[in-house]
């Protein structure tokens, strides 16, 4: 790798003025901004008001050689490397016309959890089904058995390398579910977990509680009789600051409309924003709900119906797609794209990072996926992991596009073009993050040990 160090600029004959001056100043840069006010048409369906409309269509937003200067963790300053001359920064980094693009989000995973179930993945390849395997005590409840057995700091240390493998595929903002524990004290051991891995690791995490994923062995035949507790629990987790947002798994398999309504109700009373796994595995009309809600998204929504399609085009309703559940559970019921297209359903891209139907902690593959399987462009496959998966986590005014006063949450990638990051498989592209609250010294290179260059 060409050697890199950060150079002082010099402002030659300009006086520095202190308002003028920023933090840190990247020249040199190819810069896919997934911003309208750039070109990029993806970003209207993100932001209905945006009136930008007299700038031409361009990919991904895209600007080439051109440079960004941040201060105080802000975007503050974007446009040609030429006009960066005249700025005076801290610090400024050459880029030698690599890539930078928002840092990606991953606004879907089960990160947290103890254990292993590759000895469902063997069965599985022996044809038994998911759902055969989560009526024989298996799937999310032997992953629940796991993470109530361990401490924190165990379930902390088996987290942690995952949430790293995020990282170094370029990602700063993850939403990490609860589900596994499905007591109070467990569910709050996972919440309390993600917290402390975005503290330590400076990343923004996103908790969602998700008691209701499965019924535990403790309410067996009384489905009702437990999400009267995940709706008493929910406001004590919440006072103690670990709930962002509310999700459920809406399926035969798992919990009725009826209760998910319940839960709905509860979450909203208590003014959280919610989401639901819906329409995975068969057409329970869960997305119609969450957007009757004014939910944030609808996530796997394999067997969506065209009505609810347009629920939540309506309701802003964000489509999560999981490309690699998909892949992992040989299902062959593809989202209907070519409907969400249509009707300007933003979709967003994750990893469903889970032990169960995604054993997957690369947001770069699930995006390979996501063109691969789905049919989705490489362009969009970006917009699903920045503009797109920042509305689903309710970040849309602070992440996922690089435009001024957003978060300076930017990726640098050793890449030849965006569609680099859809079309390599295991490559590891990435060349520097940087984020405002990624931990010390300076936030660029921050990255853990094994990803430093
Ligand atoms: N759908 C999923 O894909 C995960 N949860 C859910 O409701 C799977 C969770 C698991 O199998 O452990
Ligand atoms: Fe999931």
């Amino acid at each position: 790798m060409t050697a890199f160090h950060p150079t002082s600029h010099k402002p030659s004959e300009h006086t520095q003025v202190a308002e003028s001056a920023f933090d840190t100043l990247y020249v040199h840069a190819n810069i896919a901004t997934m911003n309208a006010d750039f070109g990029c048409t993806l970003d209207s369906k993100n932001n209905p008001d945006n009136t930008t409309t007299d700038v031409a269509a361009i990919p991904y937003g895209q600007l080439l050689d051109a440079a960004i200067a941040t201060r105080a963790g802000k975007i503050a300053w974007i446009g040609s490397s030429e006009a960066a001359q005249n700025l005076t920064a801290e610090q400024t980094f050459d880029l030698q016309g690599r890539w930078v693009t928002p840092a990606l989000i991953d606004c879907h995973t089960h990160l947290v959890y103890g254990g292993n179930r590759s000895n469902e993945f063997e069965a599985r390849l022996q044809g038994v089904s998911y759902s055969e395997i989560a009526q024989q005590g298996g799937g999310i409840l032997s992953t629940v058995t796991a993470t109530r057995a361990i401490s924190a700091e165990q379930l902390y240390q088996q987290t942690e390398p995952r949430l790293r493998a995020l990282i170094g595929d370029g990602v700063t903002t993850i939403e990490i579910k609860s589900g596994y524990g499905l007591d109070l004290d467990n569910e709050r051991k996972m919440l309390q977990v993600a917290r402390k891995l975005g503290q330590d690791y400076g990343v923004t995490i996103k908790t969602t509680y998700l008691a209701a994923h499965a019924l535990p062995p403790e309410y067996k035949d009384n489905a009702d009789g437990y999400i009267d507790a995940v709706c008493e629990w929910m406001p004590i987790l919440h006072a103690e600051g670990l709930i962002d947002a509310v999700d459920a798994f809406c399926e035969n398999i798992a919990f009725t409309l009826e209760q998910v309504t319940r839960v709905f109700d509860t979450a909203t009373q208590l003014g959280l924003p919610i989401k639901l796994h819906a329409e995975q595995l068969s057409n329970m009309g869960g997305s119609g709900l969450v957007a009757d809600f004014g939910g944030l998204s609808s996530d796997h929504i394999e067997y969506l119906s065209e009505a609810n399609v347009v629920k939540m085009a309506q309701a802003g309703t964000v489509a999560v797609l999981l490309p690699a559940a998909f892949y992992t559970l040989h299902e062959t019921q593809r989202p209907p794209i070519a409907s969400l297209r249509a009707h300007g359903v933003a979709m967003a891209i994750s990893t469903d990072c889970n032990p169960g139907t995604s054993p997957c902690t690369s947001l770069r593959l699930a995006m390979n996926m996501g063109c691969t399987l789905f049919a989705l462009t490489p362009e969009e496959a970006l917009a699903g992991t920045t503009l797109h998966a920042a509305k689903a986590l309710g970040l849309q005014q602070h992440k996922g596009k690089i435009a001024i006063g957003y978060d300076a949450d930017l990726a640098i990638w050793d890449i030849d073009r965006p569609a680099d990051l859809s079309y390599l498989m295991g490559k590891p592209s990435l060349f520097a993050l940087t984020s405002p609250t990624l931990t010390t010294p300076a936030n660029l290179f921050n990255l853990p040990t094994v990803w430093q260059a």
